[in-house]
């Protein structure tokens, strides 16, 4: 007879971010962990997982990802959405990892095997002033990446969304609260940030990749004109240029400029991101594992994405838990059109809530060899850090008026 799920428990830690996990646990004793974060309305999701999905799961046979998946998605009439999407994603993850424990084969066999020796990453770097950003980014050189975003602080401005002044890469996420609000000026931010990125290109020289995360703060003819001002930069990508909800207004956009696009972080199904795709309004998908449905859904959208040469690129920042990234790590060696995946890295104590499979070495990610996904629990250890709200900052226009960011 097939195994069955026997329980379906949430976990809520919080070692320096906050993370969701699914465990699954089946009648033959396998345990599968599922990644459920979505930063900033954590609790939603638990809540969805616990009082919702685990009835459902429980006395189900874990071997019937996908059709698990088409029950969670098209049974709650109530389809899409990051709270839902995140919410299955945990499961198919979880899934995914009881499916690989149990044949002894880490996922990314079971999804047709490597197509790549290892997976190429970028990460973060930034600071207020340009020297100091040159700084940041040779530090991030020196531990070997070949991909480095770059961000600066603004003159006249007292705040940037992810730019600390002292640090060079950090968390915008406040925990505490209250909301932070910050202050923006586009007028300064277009003024500056193509002589920002214009010295880090001078600074590299050719053979690095520089990226740039506009965090959706533009009008088409800003993210036109910047997209245009950054084009002898040579960026790998330009990332979130506008808003999320209106795709159409990136036709004016690639009118003016060969700057490759990266948009996709805040989509969470392939009915969100089919437009930029097949209208090639984009260049890199961002959708991750966690907030899209999971693995078994991260791959239909890639493979949507392959038939327009529009390669994936997942988001990872650090409160995608070290479960869904590492999840993402087996998408990324296992699909040929995965170009890049994001890993801004984690605060100490996460690696050992979370002991994992996957590594990092010279700007290059591996999954690992572990049976399943290869990530675990340390439940006691995780119970030392209990929730904290977060929210990550709004930021102001110069006269009040709140921006997108
Ligand atoms: O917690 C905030 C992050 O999810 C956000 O800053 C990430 O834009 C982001 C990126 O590209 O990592
Ligand atoms: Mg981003």
């Amino acid at each position: 007879m097939s195994d069955r799920i026997v329980a379906a428990d949430v976990i809520v830690t919080s070692p320096g971010r906050n993370y969701v996990t699914l465990k699954v646990t089946t009648a033959d004793g396998v345990v599968g962990y599922g990644d459920a974060t979505l930063n900033g309305r954590e609790l939603a999701v638990a809540s969805y997982l616990r009082d919702h999905l685990a009835p459902l799961l429980v006395g189900r046979d874990p071997a019937r990802i996908e059709d698990t998946w088409q029950l969670l998605y098209r049974g709650a009439y109530w389809r899409r959405g990051p709270v839902t999407m995140a919410a299955i994603g945990a499961v198919d993850v979880a899934l995914w990892d009881v499916k690989g424990k149990t044949l002894g084969q880490p996922v990314y066999q079971l999804l047709g095997g490597a197509v790549r020796d290892r997976v190429l990453t970028y990460t973060h770097a930034s600071a207020w002033e340009v020297p100091a950003l040159l700084d940041a980014v040779d530090a991030r050189l020196a531990q070997g990446f070949r991909a480095v975003r770059a961000q600066s602080g603004v003159p006249g401005l007292e705040t940037v969304y992810g730019v600390h002044r002292d640090v060079a890469s950090y968390e915008p996420a406040a925990r505490g609260s209250a909301l932070v609000e910050e202050s923006w000026d586009t007028s300064a931010y277009l003024r500056h940030a193509p002589e920002a990125l214009a010295a880090v290109r001078e600074h590299v020289g050719a053979g690095v990749h520089l990226l740039h995360d506009a965090h959706h703060r533009l009008t088409p003819q800003q993210a036109a004109r910047l997209g245009k001002a950054l084009e002898p930069v040579d960026l790998f990508w330009l990332e979130d240029v506008t808003p999320a909800e209106n795709q159409d207004v990136l036709r004016l956009v690639r009118q003016h400029t060969t700057t490759p696009l990266a948009i996709g972080e805040a989509f969470t199904t392939v009915f969100d991101v089919h437009h930029l795709i097949t209208e090639q309004l984009i260049d890199f998908v961002r959708c991750a594992v966690v907030h899209a449905g999971g693995i078994s859904h991260l791959r239909k959208i890639l493979a949507m994405a392959e038939v327009y040469q529009v390669r994936g690129a997942p988001h990872g920042p650090s409160d995608v838990s070290p479960v869904s990234f590492g999840a993402s790590v087996h998408v990324g060696l296992a699909t040929h059109n995965f170009a890049i995946q994001e890993y801004m890295g984690y605060p100490e104590p996460v690696h050992d809530v979370f002991p994992h499979s996957w590594s990092y070495a010279d700007g290059y990610l591996h999954p690992g060899d572990a049976p399943g996904v290869g990530v675990a629990l340390d439940e006691k250890l995780a119970a030392k850090f209990p929730y904290e709200s977060a929210y990550l900052p709004v930021a102001r226009q110069l006269d009040g008026t709140l921006t997108d960011w």
